[in-house]
């Protein structure tokens, strides 16, 4: 095994350089073991007919969540409403490549997560209003959707606890020497926290088929990425830490997160370990719907999407 200086991309990956270099150059990281796979690897390319369904999904968690908003705007329900508004592709583009034998687990922003994995949207919809017919019993709201029977792990409200759990089944999965893999979804936030760390510690430790997604869409409630965390824009490189390969998608490109999702699912079936994954994408709407928003969106926009560095 070499040091990990060897091992280090030779040039450190600009957060708003995600988009260029190629599949296999500057975004991708292994440890040297791993280096072989991708000459194992085919990948299988989504076809028009799929494609235009990976469009269609996009556009239906999309305007899922708009008439979530307008909803919340009548004030017919008190509670948070944490969009996923711009981060279509992030889920969209990971969840197709899944087969059924993946389990999925996300943070508080759950509702693409759950769509994708086969939740209705009146299951959905009257957990929001707190039916009884909603997923949770109407008990959970926003940040607590789960369907086991579509394999989805929740929805979770605090910061990070879905990691441990996620790993607990990727546990259970190797344990019981059961198929298929859990995808991890966390926030950029949530890299920070404790019992994330303990949780890579051990997934890589065991060596669990698990894939951690950070999704880094440069923000947590309002603060910026840079101010809470070390190695800001390239915090996939906490994998080191616990020689774990690691991959960097352009969440504003649907094949480009395919494909690079593809290839990780393909690492981790073959080799059984983890993998931690970052997806630089942005949030058109803030934390949560609230007043403030239209300032969120209007700052975000003019920042990330204009002239002016992130
Ligand atoms: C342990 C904990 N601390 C604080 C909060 C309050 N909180 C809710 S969302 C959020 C920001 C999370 O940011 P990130 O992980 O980047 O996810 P994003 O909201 O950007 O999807 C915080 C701090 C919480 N839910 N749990
Ligand atoms: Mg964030």
């Amino acid at each position: 095994m070499s040091s990990y200086k060897e091992l280090a991309p030779k040039k450190a990956i600009k957060w708003k350089n995600v988009e260029g270099g190629s599949l296999f150059e500057d975004s991708v990281h292994f440890p040297l073991e791993y280096s072989f796979a991708k000459k194992f690897f085919i990948y299988d390319e989504p076809s028009s007919k799929e494609k235009i369904q990976l469009y269609k999904q996009m556009i239906r968690v999309r305007y899922f969540e708009l008439e979530f908003s307008k909803i919340f705007k009548q004030g017919i329900f008190g509670q948070y409403l944490m969009l996923s508004l711009g981060q279509e592709v992030s889920v969209v583009g990971i969840m197709s490549t899944l087969s059924k034998d993946e389990h999925v687990i996300t943070g508080h922003r759950d509702h693409a997560q759950a769509l994708i994995s086969g939740m209705s949207m009146n299951e959905c919809m009257a957990e929001l209003m707190g039916k009884t017919t909603g997923c949770s019993k109407g008990k959970g709201g926003t940040m607590h959707f789960f369907s086991p029977k579509n394999k989805f792990w929740g929805g979770h409200g605090i910061v990070g606890s879905q990691v441990p759990l996620g790993t607990g089944i990727a546990f259970a999965l190797k344990y019981q020497k059961r198929k298929g893999c859990c995808i991890c979804y966390m926030g950029d936030r949530s890299i920070n926290q404790g019992a994330v760390h303990e949780a890579l510690n051990l997934a890589s430790l065991w060596k669990l088929p698990i894939i951690f997604i950070i999704e880094n869409n440069n923000r947590s409630i309002n603060v910026n990425e840079i101010r809470p965390s070390e190695t800001a824009g390239h915090l996939r490189l906490r994998a080191k830490n616990y020689n774990m390969p690691y991959i960097a998608m352009n969440g504003h490109n649907l094949y480009d997160v395919h494909h690079k999702m593809s290839f990780a699912l393909s690492l981790v079936r073959r080799n059984g370990n983890p993998l931690i994954a970052e997806v630089f994408t942005y949030r058109y709407a803030g934390n949560s719907e609230n007043i403030l928003n239209e300032i969120y969106k209007k700052i975000t926009i003019l920042f990330c999407f204009g002239k002016k560095s992130c």
